[in-house]
């Protein structure tokens, strides 16, 4: 079973968790591994995290996991798809990885329409090295290196949006947020099912907590996910409901 493992009443040999009290990871993870225990595919899953805070999920699950170079994390995973096409292949990452260092990875595997499976934490900031401002960083947002504000007006990056333009008839783009534990879970099986049915290209966005750099507590942090979802809408996007 794809268990994670953090989850102390599953597993004799459960661990905690390695991320920060009230982190998103944890919400995602846990519903990922829900997936792939539901569609039966512990066996033959492949997890791939980038470097960032994705990476301290690399001991989460019984399953083959795969560790890459900041931002490459699409690049490996499709490699591993073309040399094990019957595998399922997970690539797991933050908004710097995929929209910023690894974007060139991310547009040519939708456009090529790929057939694996993005998993992309949004949390507006590189989380891992402090708070950096990202390409998702909303217009005035404080980060550590915006401390009086993004000094954007302009929308921040809109992944899903820019690569349902280019995605090919089969693709599954979505977003959700850890707000809505169910969403996240449907998306991601949708997304995986996609792949399994050999359509392609799938992605969510998953928009989460990071209360650690944006120092806010409980109440606060759920205040600036409201916030992040006026911005960020959420939906399918190309897929799913929308067919
Ligand atoms: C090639 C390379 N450039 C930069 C870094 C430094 N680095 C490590 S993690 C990180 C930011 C990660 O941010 P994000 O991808 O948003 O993931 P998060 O930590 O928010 O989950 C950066 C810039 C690196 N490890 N390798
Ligand atoms: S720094 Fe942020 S994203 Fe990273 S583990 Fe802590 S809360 Fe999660």
């Amino acid at each position: 079973m794809a268990q994670p493992r953090f989850a102390s009443s599953i597993k004799s040999s459960s661990k905690p968790s390695n991320f920060c009290p009230g982190c998103g990871h944890s919400i995602i993870l846990k519903n990922l591994g829900k997936v792939i225990s539901d569609l039966k595919i512990e066996k033959k899953t492949i997890f791939s995290i980038d470097i960032g805070c994705s990476l301290l999920a690399w001991d989460f699950f019984d399953i083959d996991t795969f560790q890459t170079h900041h931002g490459r994390t699409t690049a490996t995973a499709v490699g591993q798809k073309r040399g094990n096409p019957d595998a399922i292949i997970l690539a797991y990452m933050g908004d710097g990885g995929g929209y910023a260092i690894g974007l060139q990875n991310l547009i040519h595997a939708c456009y090529r329409n790929e057939n694996i499976t993005v998993i992309l934490v949004n949390n507006t900031i590189f989380s891992m090295t402090g708070g950096q401002m990202a390409p998702t960083t909303m217009p005035r947002e404080a980060t550590d290196t915006s401390p009086d504000g993004c000094f954007t007006e302009d929308a921040p990056f809109f992944g899903p949006e820019m690569l349902s333009n280019i995605a090919h008839e089969g693709a599954y783009i979505a977003r959700t947020a850890v707000s809505s534990p169910p969403q996240v879970y449907h998306y991601m099986k949708n997304a995986v099912e996609n792949q399994m049915d050999g359509k392609g290209f799938s992605f969510v966005e998953i928009l989460s907590y990071c209360p650690t750099n944006w120092k806010t507590n409980a109440k606060q942090a759920v205040d600036f996910l409201d916030k992040m979802k006026k911005v960020f809408p959420l939906g399918e996007i190309k897929g799913g409901a929308t067919k």
